[in-house]
């Protein structure tokens, strides 16, 4: 592939409602967009996901762009990449910073799948046509409100329901939702907010047959994780503590997490993440795609990923109506009424990038020109 251009584009897009976790509430997200363009004039494109601040991870947007600029840019147009795959190799020397890796991969994944006439999601090795949307509800200012929401997405059809929890806001609301609404598949996410000391909470909860808990202990721990796991019956799942293959080892080792969310942002790239989910498959550990409320064109990538056959559990992949008043693909992501959602089979992300919108809505606009 021989990239003759690549293009960054910064939006501030509105959630069309806000999402609060244990680490922050957010109300607009600031998004990333990068078009990579070959000399024959295809192109394709990637979203980096990083957030305003260093809450759910170290990387916040602006540190993104920084490492993309000066570091990660510079290197790709410096080397010779013939397979998107390759990229990883390129720039194994940059330690960390997986989501603005993860943003140029997924653009180079994109553009070597249209120009080689495939879809992203058979290129990634997917087989799935249709893949299980679950849905990820934030922290609301009351139970009766959370139960609102959970009603109305039951009726749009999604087939799982997490909800994030933290000290103070998680037995009560899933023992209100268990009374209210039976045994829907439920789960919760912490995002890292108790330590060891909440084992009665988690003794507690262990009660509602949960699907699992997400990130219950700290960020980067797997040592508490694995004592925690020992003393409940629901299982553990990780996000933020896995960022890589030696983390999945050692985890499943020490018997920290039955399941992982796989993040392609979180764990360096779409490759990556194929190739965890291939490893989780070799070592029992359960696997699902999470999401970082991605635009359509991220969202693209978890579709792709979440079609693979290793992955069993409903995914936190939404349609686009969920995070966004208007999307910036066509058409917009949608779900059926059974929860399912379709993987298109059009060459590169299979859905059209609606670049007028793009142009219209960017605050700022970089162009690297080889
Ligand atoms: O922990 O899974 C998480 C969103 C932002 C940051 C972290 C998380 C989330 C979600 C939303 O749970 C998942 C989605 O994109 O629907
Ligand atoms: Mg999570």
């Amino acid at each position: 592939m021989e990239i003759r251009k690549i293009d960054l584009f910064f939006l501030e897009l509105r959630l069309s409602e806000e999402f609060r976790t244990s680490f922050g509430s957010l109300q607009a997200r600031p998004v990333v967009l990068v078009r990579v363009e070959e000399k024959g004039g295809e192109e394709g494109w990637g979203e980096l996901v990083a957030e305003w601040g260093p809450w759910y991870s170290y990387e916040t947007y602006e540190v993104s762009l920084l490492m993309l600029k000066k570091f990660l840019i510079p290197m790709l147009l410096e080397s010779k990449l013939e397979k998107p795959h390759d990229f990883r190799k390129i720039v194994a020397r940059v330690r960390g910073y997986p989501m603005a890796k993860t943003a140029l991969e997924e653009a180079l994944t994109d553009l070597y799948a249209r120009l080689n006439g495939v879809s992203v999601y058979k290129l990634l090795g997917g087989a799935k046509r249709e893949i299980v949307s679950g849905v990820s509800i934030g922290i609301k200012p009351t139970i009766d409100e959370l139960l609102r929401e959970i009603h109305l997405r039951l009726e749009e059809g999604y087939a799982r329901i997490k909800i994030k929890v933290e000290p103070g806001f998680d037995v009560r609301p899933v023992e209100r939702i268990r009374n209210e609404l039976g045994d829907i598949p439920l789960q919760v996410d912490a995002n890292g907010a108790y330590d060891l000391s909440s084992l009665r909470t988690f003794q507690e909860l262990d009660k509602f047959q949960l699907l699992m808990i997400e990130q219950p202990l700290h960020w980067d721990d797997l040592i508490e994780h694995s004592i925690l796991s020992r003393k409940i019956s629901t299982p553990i799942c990780l996000d933020e503590s896995i960022t890589n293959m030696q983390d999945l080892v050692l985890g499943w080792r020490l018997g920290s997490l039955e399941v992982v969310n796989v993040k392609p942002a979180r764990v360096g790239g779409v490759w990556n993440a194929k190739e965890m989910l291939e490893l989780s498959e070799k070592l029992g550990i359960g696997a699902w795609i999470g999401g970082m409320l991605e635009t359509g064109i991220g969202r693209s990538f978890l579709v792709a990923l979440a079609s693979h056959e290793s992955v069993k559990y409903p995914n936190d992949i939404s349609a686009s109506n969920r995070y966004w008043l208007e999307d910036i693909v066509e058409p917009p992501w949608t779900i059926t009424s059974k929860g399912t959602m379709y993987v298109p089979d059009k060459k590169g992300i299979g859905v059209e990038v609606l670049f007028d919108k793009i142009e219209r809505y960017s605050r700022e606009r970089w162009s690297t020109v080889k």
